[in-house]
């Protein structure tokens, strides 16, 4: 399985995956598509320069969910009413940052839904809070995908 994160630069997509799967957290620049364990992490810019939004709409078919990740403590939203509808295929929502005093939850849930999230989890990679939910929920979502999915795809394509 793959799980594509999306969202502009320092929106904290890097840091939530070296969370996810225990790597050391520490700051990374990404500079262009990488391909981490069953994460693809991209650089934010690739989603603020429109001249890139090929390669990004590209790579979302590697992807078997797409998580858009808002940082709680922006008052930006770089994610246009109904992109989820972009995609066919699972997106859900992530806001990141809710360690942070100025983090403003309800304003980054509505953007997440404006942009057609439905599922959205709510996460600090600092202390961890609502990771492990995150992360549950989107092998659950795998699993439930495959299982719908059985006759469109081969076995070994979630591997
Ligand atoms: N307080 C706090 N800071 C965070 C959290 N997650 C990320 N950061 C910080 O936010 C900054 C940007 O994080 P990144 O994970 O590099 O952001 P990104 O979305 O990968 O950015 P690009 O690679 O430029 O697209 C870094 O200084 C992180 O340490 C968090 O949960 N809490
Ligand atoms: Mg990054």
């Amino acid at each position: 399985m793959k799980i594509m994160l999306i969202g502009p630069s320092a929106a904290g997509k890097t840091t939530l995956i070296q969370r996810l799967i225990d790597k050391e957290i520490k700051y990374d620049k990404t500079q262009t598509v990488e391909y981490v364990g069953n994460f693809i992490d991209t650089p934010g810019e690739y989603m603020q320069q429109r001249g890139y939004w090929g390669s990004l709409t590209i790579t979302s078919h590697d992807a078997d969910i797409i998580g858009l990740v808002q940082d709680s403590t922006s008052e930006d939203c770089w994610f246009s009413g109904g992109l989820t509808t972009k995609f066919e295929k699972p997106v859900v929502g992530i806001l990141t940052k809710i360690d942070r005093k100025d983090s403003n939850q309800s304003q980054a849930r509505s953007y997440l839904e404006l942009a057609g999230c439905r599922d959205i989890f709510a996460v600090s990679s600092y202390t961890g809070e609502g990771v492990d939910e995150l992360s549950d929920s989107l092998h659950a979502m795998v699993e439930r995908y495959k299982k719908e999915n059985a006759r469109r795809y081969e076995a070994d394509y979630f591997d």
